[in-house]
């Protein structure tokens, strides 16, 4: 595997479910797999459970592992090119690239999207640099458009609690007070696809996703019917995609939060998200607490996910 960014780059996907499993069951059987090998993760943006679960993926694996907040500390970094470099930018990422990429074997990146352009975040313009130009395997934290460790540590999740062979899958759009990416639920989508699983996707009319990550997925724009007889309710908040809205927010409406009587709709389901999480905005305590909830083990298998993830780099470095 040469890069991380989609269902696509991971191959058969009961495969790699199999492989997850096959991890989780002893994460430690491939300690000497990563001996003097070098991970790099950089980050553009804040991150608990990326940063946590990447790293200690990378030490179950024996990797060495450096972490570089581009904000704190590092060169302000200039992303254009052909700017006359006069402002607060002191380096260009054309050098600091090659630069990270002598010290490392393997590059993690989270560089969310800005909102500025949509072709620049559709066409990962920041990822795609470091796949460029780095000469190493790159896979995405969170980048623009796709957020897979996520994802793919969902599936892992939704495997070991499903209860039907063909669970049904709601992802629902929740209120936030930001604008978020749409990273998480276009990369849901895409896993979600990937499976024979029934899927749908629930939102307000005008957040409705890209086409390329929604597919065929059945879209809902009545909540309450959307979940009715779900057996796992994925929420999450994002920002409108269609123009010419493109990362604006549309609705703040507090009827779409999961609270219980939503969840009565469901068939006993579960709730997951990836977190962080605004309770009360997203859910209510009440749901995020009970017994349906499985934020935490859905977090943890990130662990797992990463290290399928980095394991496969390590069989082809
Ligand atoms: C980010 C997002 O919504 O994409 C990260 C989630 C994993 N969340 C926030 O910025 C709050
Ligand atoms: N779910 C997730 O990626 O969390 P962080 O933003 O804390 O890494």
């Amino acid at each position: 595997m040469k890069k991380f960014l989609g269902v696509q780059d991971i191959g058969d996907l009961k495969q790699a479910v199999k492989e997850a499993f096959e991890v989780k069951k002893n994460r430690f059987a491939w300690d000497r797999m990563g001996k003097n090998k070098t991970l790099l993760m950089i980050f553009f943006n804040s991150s608990l459970r990326t940063r946590l679960s990447t790293q200690k993926a990378a030490m179950n694996l024996g990797m060495n592992v450096m972490v570089l907040d581009v904000k704190q500390g590092a060169w302000n970094l200039e992303t254009e090119r052909g700017v006359v470099m006069d402002g607060d930018k002191a380096e260009h990422l054309l050098e600091a690239i090659p630069v990270m990429a002598s010290y490392c074997d393997v590059i993690g990146v989270r560089s969310f999207a800005k909102y500025e352009s949509k072709a620049d975040d559709y066409e990962e313009k920041i990822l795609m640099q470091f796949i460029q130009y780095s000469g190493k395997p790159v896979f995405s934290m969170e980048s623009a458009t796709c957020h897979p460790l996520q994802a793919f540590a969902d599936l892992i999740t939704i495997e070991e609690y499903k209860k039907q062979e063909r669970p049904k899958v709601v992802l629902t759009w929740a209120p936030h007070p930001r604008a978020l990416p749409q990273a998480v639920p276009n990369s849901f989508a895409q896993w979600m696809n990937a499976t024979d699983y029934e899927f749908v996707i629930t939102h307000p009319e005008g957040y409705e996703l890209a086409p390329q990550f929604a597919g065929n997925a059945r879209v809902e724009y009545n909540q309450d019917k959307a979940l009715e007889g779900a057996h796992f309710v994925y929420a999450k908040n994002w920002a409108a995609y269609a123009d010419p809205n493109y990362g604006k927010i549309l609705s703040k409406d507090l009827s779409w939060t999961i609270d219980d009587k939503k969840m009565s709709l469901t068939d006993n389901g579960y709730f997951m998200h990836c977190l962080p999480v605004r309770r009360n905005m997203i859910v209510t305590d009440s749901v995020i607490e009970s017994p349906q909830s499985l934020v935490i083990p859905e977090a943890a298998n990130r662990e797992i996910s990463a290290q399928v993830v980095l394991k496969r780099f390590l069989q082809t470095i």
